[in-house]
């Protein structure tokens, strides 16, 4: 949105005798978005702005802004914690960092499936990294899907652990994916979404991992033609909102966050299923070489020191571990 329209737009909410219920704060959201515009991601977070400027009549009103242009998120989820950013919308995956219960989803292969993933994110295990993020500066205000991540890379198909052997590989900045890469004799390097691009195509890392939407949106797949289907990773994501924010909306402006938040992941949701399918034939059609993998167990265990060093770390996680390893 240019300012032009910016301006606009609250003249007209003004002009609309939309005024502010007395005592209460006007309040302009910035929102952090590191995806394209028409990304499901992106399409759900101004659906959400948009219901949230309209319930409050104009006194919460908000951006979003796409492309990762406010920052790397690392960096993002320490400015929301700050309260420099109001909102965004994050993979847990790099929130570990902050918070020690989202690394309960990085670990490869916890949930059995995204039908799965999405059930227990929705009750008791999304109430218990809600818990960890609040306690930390963070509000989540709905749990946004981002399907199972996979391999790519420019060398060779993988369909089994053995052909990670030797590939450098970038990783979100987590140390689990390191670890996750070194246990099966890959090298892992750690790095910003937005370099992922420019170091494939010069061999700075052979290959990453990824959803099949953040693989073509980002066009790797144009310079990383393998794509196996190891679906190692399903790491929910999440609308959130900064805790210095949401301690200042009144209680029915948070009713009113909330809901919007709850409604832009259902929509999200729908989108996303329709964009995994696009995605795989945008890329196929770019000649991208898709596998599946026959067998996955070999990769799982391969993920044995991973969860050891992991559960010998962080003790106090083992019933959240335990909880989504043994759902039914
Ligand atoms: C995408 C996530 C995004 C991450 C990105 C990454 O939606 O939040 O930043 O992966 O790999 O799937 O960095």
């Amino acid at each position: 949105m240019t300012i032009f329209t910016r301006i606009t737009r609250t003249t007209a909410v003004a002009a609309m005798g939309l005024g502010l219920a007395s005592g209460a704060q006007a309040l302009d959201l910035r929102g952090w978005n590191i995806h394209v515009e028409d990304y499901p991601v992106s399409i759900a977070m101004e659906s959400f702005i948009d219901e949230v400027s309209e319930k409050t009549g104009g006194e919460v009103t908000g951006q979003v802004y796409h492309n990762g242009v406010l920052g790397s998120q690392p960096d993002a989820i320490e400015q929301m914690r700050l309260g420099v950013l109001d909102f965004g919308e994050f993979s847990l995956g790099p929130m570990g960092q902050a918070v020690p219960e989202t690394n309960v989803v990085s670990l490869p292969f916890i949930f059995a499936s995204v039908p799965e993933m999405y059930r227990l994110m929705d009750g008791a295990v999304g109430e218990a990294i809600g818990e960890g993020m609040r306690a930390k500066g963070i509000q989540p205000l709905g749990w946004y899907a981002a399907g199972a991540r996979s391999f790519y890379n420019s060398v060779r198909p993988i369909n089994t652990p053995a052909d990670v052997d030797g590939l450098k590989v970038r990783v979100m900045s987590n140390d689990l994916f390191v670890k996750m890469i070194e246990a099966m004799d890959g090298n892992a390097t750690p790095m910003a979404f937005a370099e992922v691009y420019q170091s494939l195509k010069t061999g700075v890392v052979d290959g990453a991992e990824n959803n099949p939407p953040s693989y073509e949106s980002t066009n790797h797949f144009e310079v990383a033609k393998y794509y196996s289907l190891t679906e190692h990773l399903i790491i929910p994501e999440c609308l959130c909102m900064s805790l210095k924010t949401w301690e200042k909306l009144t209680p029915e402006q948070q009713d009113i966050v909330m809901t919007a938040g709850r409604a832009s992941a259902e929509l999200q949701r729908e989108l996303w299923a329709d964009r995994e399918a696009a995605s795989l034939e945008t890329v196929k059609a770019g000649g991208t070489e898709v596998n599946t993998v026959a067998d996955k167990a070999p990769f799982q265990q391969a993920m044995t020191p991973v969860y050891e060093a992991f559960l010998a770390d962080n003790p106090d996680l083992s019933d959240l571990v335990e909880l989504i390893r043994t759902a039914e």
